[in-house]
């Protein structure tokens, strides 16, 4: 991937649509503006109709054009944009004369904003939020990656990470002291503003993981013996049909996966095999997903058949811990019979009772992702691996005496916490990134 490239893509999404946007970034952005339109550049950052023109001279469309010379652009590059009618063969005429000028390719997903990262424009963490700002699906998504790209992470970690690099400088400047004249308050002064930030960093990760729930998605596991109507309510929640339903007990294997958005909250619900002991080796796997998934779940539906009481479910693991909501279906049949007094009552058939089980399903997913502090949340397992590093360091510098093992351990936490947005090592970490600019791409 060549940076001095010229690059352009689609902004917009495919297929057909009323505006489709092109982008182009580079070096050769403004003679492509240039070309294509047959007269001069427009006024800097100002929207004008122009006519766009083939290398034939034939003429493509009528679009308004916009021009934006680095370094004041998205990318710190110059930056073209061209609004054109927005179907397919106005885009592809378009793309075919930009791709015709020497040093101009199609951008790569995420090469705008990896420009934006390398050129300054944007850190790590920003960049993150615009690739989940593209793919926010709820509400809480929306505002959570919205506060991530106005910075509210990069100046919680630059905070911590020049604060620390000032307990370094101290450190560092220490060491080349004579012992005698060893300043005692510097080092006592170092070691109060490491503790700090410890305690700063320890209350940021014992969030209950709400921002990576927000993000990633609440996960509910629908679990239940055979036939309890697993697969029906999890058909009903997404309100089509996902997963096969028919009275054979043991006809789910598979785990199959809904996302809804229940109050404003990603929730993937996963629907699973019955649990029973099962010579079938299938079978037996499909039950050995289902209590893993129960396992890792943030919240698990025991579904059971109220005509058929049988004995409790087993999930054999720690999921006392964790909200198991017992439910109880088909009270559409005479033989059924509701349990304990929190226990819920439901009918797939009649859909008595799914209202209140959603309910219940929302308020949960509420009670563990919403945010009522104005601090900003953590959003990803990257930053909490590196957070955890720091915060190794940090105990580590609390207890050694030597000024040299103090200095190191100090250096380690400023490293791992500039990781985060990018200060240090950003052309390593652009790829783990930009990972998730490929998705769905
Ligand atoms: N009467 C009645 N039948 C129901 C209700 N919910 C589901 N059923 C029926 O019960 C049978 C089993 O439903 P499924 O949704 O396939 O059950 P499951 O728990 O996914 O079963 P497995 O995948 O085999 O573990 C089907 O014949 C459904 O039509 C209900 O509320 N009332
Ligand atoms: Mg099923």
């Amino acid at each position: 991937m060549r940076r001095d490239d010229t690059i352009f893509a689609l902004a917009s999404g495919a297929g057909r649509a009323g505006v489709a946007v092109l982008r182009v970034s580079g070096p050769a952005a403004r003679i492509c503006l240039n070309s294509l339109t047959g007269r001069p550049l427009p006024p800097v950052r100002r929207a004008v109709v122009r006519a766009i023109f083939a290398l034939t001279g034939e003429i493509i469309d009528r679009a308004l054009i916009l021009w934006f010379p680095g370094p004041d652009s998205f990318t710190g590059e110059d930056v073209a944009e061209f609004h054109v009618h927005g179907g397919r063969a106005v885009i592809e005429a378009v793309a075919a004369a930009l791709a015709a000028f020497p040093g101009v390719r199609l951008a790569e997903p995420g090469e705008f904003t990896r420009r934006a990262v390398l050129n300054g424009k944007l850190d790590l963490t920003q960049a993150e939020a615009i690739a989940d700002l593209t793919s926010a699906e709820t509400e809480a998504q929306r505002l959570q990656a919205l506060r991530q790209y106005d910075g509210a992470l990069s100046t919680l970690y630059d905070r911590w990470r020049s604060e620390l690099s000032k307990a370094l400088a101290w450190v560092e400047a220490a060491i080349d002291f004579s012992d005698d004249e060893l300043p005692q308050e510097v080092i006592a002064e170092a070691h109060r503003m490491g503790g700090a930030v410890a305690e700063e960093i320890e209350k940021h990760l014992t969030d209950a993981r709400r921002g990576e729930l927000v993000r990633d998605g609440f996960t509910v596991a629908v679990v239940g013996p055979p036939n309890a109507g697993k697969s029906s309510l999890v058909n009903a929640l997404a309100g089509r049909d996902v997963a096969i339903v028919s009275e054979t007990a043991g006809t789910t294997r598979d785990i199959i996966e809904v996302r809804l958005n229940l109050g404003g909250y990603a929730v993937v619900v996963a629907d699973t095999a019955g649990l029973r002991q099962s010579s079938d080796a299938i079978e037996a796997e499909g039950v050995r997903r289902a209590l893993a998934r129960a396992q890792s779940a943030d919240l698990v539906i025991a579904l059971r058949d109220g005509t058929n009481a049988d004995k409790p479910l087993a999930l054999n693991d720690n999921s006392d811990s964790k909200t198991v909501l017992t439910v109880w279906n088909k009270a559409d049949l005479p033989d059924f019979g509701a349990r304990g007094p929190d226990d819920l009552v439901l009918s797939l058939k009649t859909g008595e009772g799914l209202d209140t089980l959603i309910a219940a399903l929302t308020e949960a997913a509420r009670d563990q992702l919403e945010d009522l502090s104005e601090a900003p949340v953590l959003t990803r397992a990257r930053h909490r691996e590196a957070l955890v590093e720091a915060m190794a360091a940090l105990e580590r510098a609390g207890s050694v005496s030597a000024l040299e093992l103090f200095a190191e351990d100090l250096r380690l936490a400023v490293r791992a916490i500039g990781r985060i947005t990018g200060r240090v090592d950003v052309e390593d970490l652009l790829d783990v990134i930009f990972r998730d600019f490929c998705i769905g791409k």
